[in-house]
């Protein structure tokens, strides 16, 4: 089931591909075999061929008046005329798109923009060449857009071979190898060229011992994956292991300062290049739930980082270094370590110390992905480092496939989220990632910032991600790395207009109507009836799904909620707390420390109060907990009957994998209301003020 994105409109008119000679490298045109290579024209002209013979129309030569003319311009380059620095990406992605007459005219400098001018006009459709003469400039405002896959090539005992997959097996890897028949990596790339993502690591950034060999013996078959993903314009980045000098180099330390150690790095980067020229850089995590890292050396993440960066500069590479770094082994009797504390802790102090080619990765919250965090404060405290910032698309915290819930409000929440306030005008996170942060005398370091990455959702599932409606998320995810300011419910609109047109292709008014109301506030209904008010986890732990209150809270991984008679959340404020407020810049760092301004749906974060604390909504805290849980499960049951409305208007697969879905959400909140209700009439003894059902 892959959407063909509604090709019909530009399908029916006359269409063509003008392509300079790219035999001789000139006027930025970089050769075969990076994103200018003659596969994706090629992969352009197999498009426009496509549409044309599925949909009507034809393919004309350039010279006669196409209706639609998609032109690869030598002269044209980007408009600073500069050349990109090192680890950024090393050609221009952005394309102009002129209207004259009904006529348009797509341009780029480089295959892959172009490739990105055509979905653009495709997501269009007729609107394309409508209305008013016009010359627009496209361009993506991130420059690095990044899928991580976390794919093991073996099946891994515990987690399966997609840690947090709930997709199925991996579309890259089977029977313990890189798969022989790599075509669904191709139609992948496709998929995700229409969305504008560009560059996807391939393995689990938990790197096993057999998944560290693809990067020295694997090589051939990880060349393999790339060009699968190239015709497309997309790179291949791979997650390596911080002890793999040792492991499989041999050697007798991993130290980022040991000049053996460094050499091994210099030598297994230029192996990389030399069989992949275009391959995109190295993800790594280190001193972080037991990945090797620097400090078993004594040496700090700006050491480790800046080796691996070293290494790969002479290639263009890119390091992306994670900052999800903390103590998973704390003591949950010990109130004064705060895992939240922790990326800030570590890698705020190292601002300034990272080489240019190196993006530290940041998860948008403090913590791990939870369905509501405040964005994370490390966001506002590297003003010379380029950042990305990191989320999950594939769902281990918000349903995991098995829930519709659609993250594009909440992604887009917190890009748009300014760590100076919302009235001074300051950079929002989406300008931080784009590298225009705090600090104007920063911005040569910082100029191309570190752009966004996320947790991929994809598997070798008949439907893509496990959850049909997931794909959503997948094309929010790229359309909002695209542009930052997209609002999520067009998003959505755009999604369902590519993936349920019919053949003329338009999308009946009811399948709409009724996709907004199952997925618009999906991400809410969701919040509504697991855990409340910003306090997180309260999931089973190990797999994370359904609920469990105290599952996490006598554990070694700092996730805890404090719940005793009197009260629940984490003192995380100055006074009397962690401090970790004070990691926030005015005015978050007070308006987050007094519970008179501290948003309701993050006051058990940021708070412990007693049950009978009344939010700013006026109603108590433990009242909140049963309202939202009794009215969670009636919205969930609402979304069933929405969707059951549609019978006969979408493929009857799509139509029976969905209604299996909803039967378990409806089941799984059911279940959330009912642990989390009982929980907390138990512990406070507080009774529900309008008498419903309490177990
Ligand atoms: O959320 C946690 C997941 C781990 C994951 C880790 C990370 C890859 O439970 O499975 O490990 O985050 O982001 O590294």
């Amino acid at each position: 089931w892959l959407p063909d994105c509604a090709l019909a409109a530009p399908g029916r008119r006359r269409l063509a591909v003008r392509v300079p000679d790219v035999s001789e490298p000139r006027g930025g045109i970089a050769p075969p075999g990076s994103d200018n290579s003659r596969e994706v024209v090629a992969t352009l002209q197999g498009e426009v061929e496509h549409a044309t013979t599925t949909h009507g129309g034809a393919v004309v030569d350039p010279d006669a008046s196409p209706d639609l003319l998609l032109a690869l311009s030598p002269e044209w380059s980007a408009p600073d005329g500069g050349t990109a620095p090192s680890g950024a990406d090393d050609s221009s992605s952005e394309f102009r798109l002129a209207r004259a007459g009904g006529r348009v005219t797509v341009t780029a400098a480089t295959a892959t923009a172009l490739l990105h001018g055509w979905f653009h006009v495709v997501r269009l459709g007729e609107a394309a060449f409508a209305g008013p003469d016009a010359d627009e400039r496209h361009a993506p405002a991130l420059t690095l857009r990044v899928l991580d896959h976390w794919d093991n090539v073996d099946v891994h005992p515990v987690m399966g071979q997609v840690e947090r997959g709930y997709s199925g097996g991996s579309i890259f890897y089977a029977e313990g190898r890189v798969r022989d028949d790599l075509s669904r990596v191709t139609t992948y790339a496709r998929l995700l060229a229409a969305t504008g993502i560009d560059r996807v690591c391939i393995n689990n950034v938990n790197v096993h011992a057999r998944e560290a060999r693809l990067l020295t013996d694997d090589l051939p078959d990880v060349a393999r994956i790339a060009a699968a993903l190239r015709p497309y314009g997309v790179r291949a980045h791979l997650a390596v292991s911080f002890a793999a000098p040792m492991t499989l180099g041999g050697l007798p330390t991993s130290d980022p300062l040991d000049d053996d150690v460094r050499a091994w790095w210099r030598a297994a980067a230029d192996r990389v290049w030399a069989t992949i020229p275009d391959f995109g850089g190295f993800v790594v995590k280190a001193d972080s739930e037991g990945q090797p890292g620097p400090f078993a050396y004594g040496r700090d993440h700006a050491d480790g980082a800046n080796l691996l960066a070293d290494a790969v500069a002479p290639h263009g590479g890119v390091v992306h270094w994670r900052a999800f770094v903390y103590d998973h082994t704390q003591d949950w009797r010990d109130r004064s370590t705060d895992r939240a504390r922790a990326a800030y802790d570590h890698f705020a102090p190292l601002d300034g110390r990272f080489a240019e080619n190196v993006v530290v990765q940041v998860k948008h919250g403090p913590m791990d992905f939870q369905t509501r965090e405040p964005v994370s404060p490390v966001l506002a405290a590297m003003p010379r480092t380029r950042l990305a910032l990191e989320l999950q698309v594939t769902q281990e915290y918000t349903g995991q496939q098995r829930h519709a819930c659609y993250l594009a409000p909440w992604w887009s929440e917190n890009l748009g989220f300014r760590p100076s306030g919302e009235g001074d005008g300051g950079p929002a996170v989406r300008d931080v990632v784009a590298g225009r942060g705090p600090d104007p005398s920063a911005a040569v370091a910082t100029a191309r910032g570190g752009g966004i990455a996320a947790v991929a959702n994809v598997g070798d599932d008949r439907f893509w991600t496990g959850h049909p409606l997931a794909q959503a998320n997948l094309y929010a995810f790229g359309r909002l790395a695209w542009d930052p300011t997209l609002d999520p419910a067009a998003i959505l609109d755009e999604w369902v207009g590519l993936t349920f047109a019919g053949p003329d292709g338009t999308v009946d008014a009811r399948v709409r109507e009724v996709l907004h109301a199952v997925l618009d506030d999906s991400w809410r209904t969701y919040e509504s009836y697991t855990a409340p008010l910003g306090v997180g986890f309260m999931v089973r732990p190990g797999h994370h799904y359904g609920p469990d209150v105290d599952g996490y809270e006598y554990t070694p991984w700092g996730t805890y909620h404090f719940a005793d008679r009197d009260g629940i959340g984490v003192d995380r404020t100055r006074a009397t707390g962690t401090g970790f407020t004070g990691q926030y810049p005015a005015p978050w760092r007070d308006v987050y420390e007094d519970l008179a301004t501290c948003p309701d749906e993050l006051v058990l974060f940021f708070h412990h109060v007693p049950y009978s604390h009344v939010l700013h909504s006026g109603v108590t805290v433990v009242q909140h907990v049963y309202d939202t849980h009794f009215a969670g499960v009636e919205r969930v049951r609402d979304t069933v009957a929405a969707w059951e409305s549609l019978a006969g208007l979408v493929p009857d697969d799509v139509d029976a994998r969905v209604r299996e879905r909803l039967a378990e959400q409806l089941r799984s909140a059911t279940e959330w209301r009912d642990q989390l209700n009982t929980y907390f009439v138990r512990k406070s003894g507080v009774p529900d003020a309008h008498g419903r059902t309490i177990y």
